[in-house]
């Protein structure tokens, strides 16, 4: 397999569509040696098996809005592989989605499940539905009409949803009470649900949390600690929320958050006590994070993300390309030695260039951010149980499923020289799961 050669094949064969292309230019690069080793993978076109999905639903969603007008949006579900386990991944609601940005995080999810060694597919969904300055009304007759299509193709046992941007514990409840009304069946079908109807305790800590505890290994292999580190997140969503509260918790200083507007910056850092009022300006009022900044009269920037402000530890909490190649070198040149993203694919290629050349502590978010998805996986043993565990269990399960996330990077990442390339790791790792899987089960 020429790496470069299967790349300008999926161009042609699927034009514009520049973030499922740069997705998969990152996992060819990285595996393409470990490929070529395995003569039958070739055999079995192994390679394009892996990077096409499996198959694409799209469908038009009609709603009705608060002042009667009709509405129509774009639906998605990318089913991209299900070698080790059914289908699994969130939804997205933001103008932004289209096929492209579903195709990537379907395939991306496709190997942080592998990570997570637990036995689940990969898929992404959602719409270019923008939830912003709806009602709770709209929000509910969107996820009812969105599910009305969606639910034939989704099942316990087929394809299990969950939340990813503008998808929360609302959403997920109002889709899940769709799906079983149509579906006539209590089952595990989505994950993220709330706790009164199945959901998992720490389900909506798991991701922020997670990406701490992947963040400690990767700082204890240098004898580094969290405590009296400044670090800059960006986003202020559920990802960026419990970031902050666990590195709060673990004496970190946080110092920026923000949204799609700008950033707020307080040197002082974000205490717990602010922190509790981001919450809930952003969950229950739905504000802007300016309105931090008015509160508490510090720094707000609009229009700009926070990776020119100094810090020790960057954790990308927002959206895809968030940091590009001038950032990351802004970011390197004020010291950062360590980036851990809790986004999907928060960094341009320039910008992970920059960071391995450095050869700082690089954590990709397949590898950093999986606790989410490993927590849903969670979720879903509860369900077919029919019990709930409780939230220590939860969280120590969480915790040995980061290290042993870390352990494989290490594992497959540690270059010559000692270094550990986790996006190596992290690729080679999932990829070699996901391949051997699809070879014992035939040519399909
Ligand atoms: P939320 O919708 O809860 O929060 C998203 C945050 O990012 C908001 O602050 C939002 O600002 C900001 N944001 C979204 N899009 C953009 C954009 N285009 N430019 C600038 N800021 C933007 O989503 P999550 O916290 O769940 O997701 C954040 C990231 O983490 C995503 O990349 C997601 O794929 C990833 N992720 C999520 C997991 C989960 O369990 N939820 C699991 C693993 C990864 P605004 O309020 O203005 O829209
Ligand atoms: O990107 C992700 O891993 C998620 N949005 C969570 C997916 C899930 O099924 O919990």
């Amino acid at each position: 397999m020429n790496s470069t050669e299967v790349l300008n094949g999926l161009k042609r064969r699927f034009p514009n569509e520049p973030e499922y292309h740069q997705a998969v230019s990152e996992v060819l690069a990285s595996i393409e040696d470990v490929y070529n080793q395995h003569p039958e993978f070739e055999e079995y076109n192994l390679i394009e098996r892996l990077c096409i999905p499996d198959r694409i639903v799209s469908f038009r969603v009609t709603w009705v809005d608060d002042y009667g007008r009709v509405q129509t949006n774009m639906g998605y579900r990318i089913q991209h592989n299900c070698a080790i386990g059914p289908y699994k991944g969130g939804i997205r609601f933001h103008a932004s989605v289209n096929q492209s940005i579903l195709k990537f995080l379907a395939f991306e999810q496709t190997f942080k499940n592998a990570l997570t060694t637990l036995p689940m597919g990969g898929a992404k969904g959602g719409s270019d539905f923008n939830p912003k300055g709806k009602s709770d009304d709209e929000i509910m007759r969107f996820c009812q009409a969105f599910i009305l299509e969606l639910w034939r193709h989704i099942g316990p046992e087929t394809d299990v949803p969950a939340g990813d941007i503008g998808v929360g514990g609302r959403e997920v409840g109002f889709m899940f009470g769709m799906y079983k009304k149509l579906a006539r069946e209590h089952t595990g079908t989505f994950t993220g649900k709330g706790i009164t109807f199945g959901g998992s305790l720490m389900r909506p800590e798991a991701t922020g949390y997670g990406n701490v505890y992947f963040l400690q290994q990767m700082l204890a292999t240098r004898g580094i600690g969290i405590e009296g580190k400044t670090v800059c997140i960006s986003g202020s969503g559920n990802v960026a929320q419990y970031t902050a509260e666990k590195l709060i918790s673990l004496g970190a200083k946080v110092v920026t958050m923000s949204d799609s507007n700008g950033y707020i910056y307080d040197p002082d850092g974000i205490t717990r006590d602010k922190l509790d009022y981001i919450m809930h300006l952003k969950n229950v009022e739905r504000g802007r994070i300016r309105e931090y900044a008015e509160k508490y009269g510090c720094k707000y920037v609009e229009g700009a993300r926070p990776w020119g402000e100094k810090c020790d530890i960057a954790m990308p909490s927002a959206t895809q390309n968030e940091i590009n190649g001038e950032e990351a070198r802004t970011l390197l040149a004020n010291g950062c030695f360590a980036v851990s993203e809790g986004a999907n694919m928060p960094s341009t290629p320039e910008a992970i260039d920059a960071f391995l050349n450095a050869k700082i502590l690089y954590a990709p978010g397949k590898a950093a951010n999986a606790g989410g998805v490993s927590v849903s996986g969670l979720e879903m043993t509860q369900n077919s149980q029919k019990l709930s565990w409780s939230a220590e269990e939860v969280d120590s399960k969480l915790k040995s499923i980061m290290e042993n996330i870390h352990s494989q990077c290490v594992k497959y990442g540690t270059q010559p020289d000692g270094y550990v390339n986790y996006v190596k790791g992290a690729n080679i790792s999932g990829f070699m799961k996901v391949a051997t899987a699809m070879m014992e089960q035939g040519i399909l």
